[in-house]
């Protein structure tokens, strides 16, 4: 029996290269961004995302994260414009977390990383599914979103049936963007990242609530879910393009 991924010690982001040898390759994510290595390019699009929220269709604990996926038969929920062409479908949004405030993201800006960062996953309907499109090179787009903690909005809850989305994005969508992959098993190679500049704010409350969920199985030793998330990787000499100056 081989031992699957995780975030811990024996399987985590140090061991993936084992069985994942893409783990050491020339277009990895996250990094780390630092802003005044980035350059601006006027020609980068504003972001058009276009959600509907009644697709929503789940919420699953899948071992690793929690994540929430959106039925994507039709062009119901879509991305387009900012760094991509065509038409990209989201599939599902999920989110990696710390086990304190100090860390937590995946992408970090000169080195401070955030609590908790949002991976809203879109695939390029140029391809049959999300299948295909995950192991093309412009196969996926995943917007990017930090999490900081706002002590303000402490116990403030909202229901979950039609979940939009968008109820998730900052309210400036400026970006930096760059070419990358999964950040996790298989780490395919197949990303357009897009990540916002400003974070959205979330109470203690909540992340207690991510802290709270569990890697482990029902009857195996309770285990949190926290730290799941993958450090910064080499740039190889990858460009940074901000959508702002
Ligand atoms: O961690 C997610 C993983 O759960 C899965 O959603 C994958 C896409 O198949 O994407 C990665 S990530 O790169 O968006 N973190
Ligand atoms: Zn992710």
């Amino acid at each position: 029996v081989t031992m699957s991924w995780g975030y811990a010690a024996d399987n985590g982001p140090d061991k993936w290269a084992d069985n994942f040898p893409v783990a050491n390759g020339p277009r990895q994510s996250p990094i780390d961004i630092v802003p005044a290595e980035a350059s601006y390019d006027s020609g980068l699009k504003p972001l058009c995302l276009k959600y509907d929220p009644s697709t929503s269709l789940d919420i699953l604990n899948n071992g690793h994260s929690f994540q929430v996926t959106y039925v994507d038969d039709s062009d119901s929920s879509t991305l387009t414009d900012g760094p991509i062409s065509g038409v990209y479908r989201l599939k599902q949004f999920h989110f990696h977390w710390g086990s304190c405030d100090d860390q937590g993201s995946e992408h970090t800006v000169e080195g401070t990383k955030y609590p908790a960062e949002l991976h809203l996953v879109h695939w390029n309907t140029k391809y049959p599914s999300f299948a295909e499109a995950a192991s093309q090179p412009d196969g996926l787009a995943v917007v990017g979103v930090f999490l900081k903690v706002n002590i303000a909005d402490w116990g403030k809850q909202t229901s979950f049936a039609n979940f939009d989305p968008a109820t998730l994005l900052p309210g400036c969508l400026d970006y930096w963007t760059y070419d990358g992959s999964l950040t996790t098993p298989p780490l395919l190679e197949s990303v357009t990242w897009i990540v916002c500049k400003e974070p959205i704010s979330v109470s203690p409350g909540q992340m207690a609530k991510f802290r709270g969920l569990l890697f482990s199985c029902e009857g195996e030793a309770e285990c949190c879910m926290v730290d799941n998330y993958r450090p910064p990787q080499p740039l190889k000499g990858r460009s940074v393009r901000a959508s702002f100056q």
